[in-house]
């Protein structure tokens, strides 16, 4: 048997290489080692506020990105969270059981309520018991993710433990699947935060889909230091950076990297890396081009992607909520 895989992407803003390289690129990567679910997270990106035919398109635009990666929907089941009313019945369950204590504790959410943790949604503050149903409707064993999800796939597998003591075995315990390099790829203009989707400054994240002219302005501008020498140093945190993109696309070794670029300067590097990530990202817009012209082809691989995540999600629904006494 194989081991199961989920994932998700909230169609919440412009997918970046960050996305890519911490979490897409690795679900291709193991597409045919597991079985596999992958979900746009639109329900998780309603907990703060979306203009509805943005959402709508953005979710779409998602999904076709996951298939532009390489994701293959044949292979893989491809769906909209909100297709599957599963999520939003086994959260409302797992609410019941999750002390306001354990989401407290979310660094996610201390991070993005900041001061305004009076008026943000409730959805927010909820937003990990949703993700822990999507993970333990699937019976995932591996949720592979960027490093700032660890902690809430730590909270799904509390939330399933405690729900199989007090109501009889129903979950697996899922297990975060973390690369070492590229969890997380930090802001270009600000090279100590991740880069983001919801960040204000367009300078920030490469997004998959910019021209090979917005990716030259953003590498050329991004902050680095005035030491010399090109060297994979963590302290020295914008060349750290390129440094890392540069490796993960390239494939190259860190020796390798570091022996190229010996008495190069920053300029050197940038204009180097330009070039990569515009080749790189070629394919993936040329698909995703090919996805988007054609409309219905992606509306069925969706309404075919729920069918599927419905089967099997409404079984574990069903036995979750047997065994609650809900039946
Ligand atoms: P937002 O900033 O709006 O919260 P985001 O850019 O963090 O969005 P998500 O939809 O929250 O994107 O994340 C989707 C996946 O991409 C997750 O697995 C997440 O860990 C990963 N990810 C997000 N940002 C980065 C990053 N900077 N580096 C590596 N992985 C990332
Ligand atoms: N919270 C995640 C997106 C997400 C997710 C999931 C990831 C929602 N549900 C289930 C893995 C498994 C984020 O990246 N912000």
């Amino acid at each position: 048997m194989k081991k199961k895989v989920f994932s998700g992407v909230q169609p919440s803003g412009n997918l970046h290489i960050g996305n890519y390289l911490g979490a897409i690129r690795n679900w291709v990567e193991v597409q045919g080692q597991y079985e596999n679910v992958f979900c746009v997270v639109n329900a998780h990106a309603i907990t703060v506020p979306q203009e509805p035919a943005v959402l709508h398109a953005k979710t779409r635009e998602v999904a076709a990105i996951y298939m532009a990666c390489g994701i293959d929907p044949e292979e893989s089941v491809v769906f909209v969270q909100s297709h599957v009313p599963a999520h939003f019945e086994l959260t409302w369950m797992l609410n019941g059981i999750t002390p306001m204590g354990w989401l407290n504790r979310m660094t996610q959410f201390k991070e993005k309520a900041g001061e305004e943790r009076e008026s943000v949604s409730t959805g927010l503050f909820d937003y990990p018991v949703l993700m822990a149903s999507d993970i333990l409707l699937y019976d995932a064993d591996l949720v592979p993710v960027g490093s700032d999800q660890t902690q809430h796939i730590e909270l799904t597998r509390d939330i399933a433990q405690r729900f199989n003591y007090l109501f009889g075995d129903t979950f697996k315990l899922p297990q975060a699947l973390v690369r070492e390099t590229g969890a997380r790829i930090m802001a270009l203009d600000e090279p100590t935060k991740k880069m983001s989707k919801s960040s204000e400054s367009p300078m920030g994240a490469v997004d998959l889909l910019d021209t090979p002219d917005a990716i030259k302005r953003k590498i050329m501008r991004a902050v680095t230091d005035p030491l010399r020498g090109i060297a994979f140093d963590p302290e020295r945190h914008g060349l750290f950076n390129l440094l890392t993109i540069y490796q993960l696309l390239s494939g190259s070794s860190r020796d390798q990297i570091e022996s190229h670029f010996e008495g190069k300067g920053y300029a050197e590097l940038k204009r180097e890396l330009v070039d990569l990530v515009v080749e790189s990202l070629r394919p993936i817009q040329e698909r995703y081009a090919q996805i988007m012209a054609e409309p219905q082809y992606l509306e069925d691989v969706l309404a075919r992607g729920a069918e599927r995540a419905s089967v099997i999600s409404e079984a574990k629904l069903r036995q979750a909520k047997e065994h609650m006494g809900l039946l």
